[in-house]
């Protein structure tokens, strides 16, 4: 990580006012959590789009809830990382902070972050498809046999797939945050995902935009600086940087 780098985000999130952090799947590498794109985006042979799509879950909805399950009992595993909390430590810190995550984790919640927008749902509950009745996921997901849903509708994952619209007050929130904030961080995110990537620099042409990524994202040559390092070492270091 480059040091004046470093010097240079501190000294903006010491002035700001308003931040908006924005986060991916990468904010949970560190917790051992697979990234969407990382490893090729494959679960047993099928593409993450096939899986997390409308028209996935009608052609097999087992397969999916399969997928999904697997991935709520491997959240409740993962622990919270240094990125996490120091995600938590900022909300208590800085005048008006916001944290929206495209991640489904609750890893955040479970860092103590008080006020989190899920802008792609979570995977705590599911809901039907016809009436939108809601059940909690027990520690092992969603029961096969309790797919088909009383009312003719089908349960599915409280969640965003692709083609589906985000939560409208969710999304409007992560929206009027975006737009006024100082400082803009965006951490673990390829940014190539719509819209939540538009939060990053579409919103706000004011805000210092900061990326914390390890490697190069589709939004890289807009920013205006880039801590190229694993968020859990990075966002401690601004931290310490910032606030001592
Ligand atoms: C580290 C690290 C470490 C590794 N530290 N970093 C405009 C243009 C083109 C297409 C569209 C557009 N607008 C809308 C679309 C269509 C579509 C879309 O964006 N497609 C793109 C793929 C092109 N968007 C939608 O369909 C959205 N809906 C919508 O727009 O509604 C209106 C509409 C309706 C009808 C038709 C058209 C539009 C909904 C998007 C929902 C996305 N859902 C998913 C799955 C559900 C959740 C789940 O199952 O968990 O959300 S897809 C998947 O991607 C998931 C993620 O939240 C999302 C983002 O991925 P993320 O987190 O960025 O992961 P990766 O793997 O891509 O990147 C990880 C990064 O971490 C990498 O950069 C690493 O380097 C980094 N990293 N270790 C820090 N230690």
């Amino acid at each position: 990580m480059n040091d004046a780098t470093l010097a240079q985000v501190a000294a903006r999130l010491r002035d700001a006012q308003a931040v908006f952090a924005l986060t991916g799947s990468g904010i949970s590498a560190e917790s051992g959590l697979p990234t969407f794109r990382g490893v090729g985006g494959l679960w047993h042979n099928h593409r993450v789009e096939e899986l997390a799509s409308p028209e996935g879950f009608a052609r097999d909805p087992a397969l999916v809830w399969n997928w999904y399950n697997e991935r709520a009992a491997v959240h409740r595993r993962a622990q919270p990382n240094a990125a996490h909390h120091a995600l938590a430590q900022l909300e208590a810190r800085v005048p008006h902070f916001t944290l929206a995550t495209q991640n489904v984790d609750s890893l955040h919640r479970r860092a103590g972050s008080q006020h989190v927008l899920e802008l792609h749902g979570s995977l705590r509950e599911a809901r039907c498809d016809r009436c939108a009745a809601r059940r909690a996921l027990a520690d092992e997901g969603l029961p096969l046999d309790a797919i088909a849903h009383e009312c003719g509708g089908r349960m599915r994952p409280d969640i965003v797939w692709f083609g589906e619209s985000l939560p409208l007050d969710v999304w409007r929130a992560a929206e009027l945050a975006a737009a006024h904030a100082d400082l803009i961080l965006v951490i673990g995110t390829s940014a190539i995902v719509y819209p939540a990537a538009a939060l990053a620099t579409q919103y706000n042409p004011r805000a210092f935009v900061a990326e914390i990524n390890p490697e190069d994202t589709a939004i890289s040559e807009r920013v205006d600086a880039t801590l190229r390092s694993p968020a859990a070492q990075a966002l401690p270091a601004l931290i310490e940087r910032a606030f001592g």
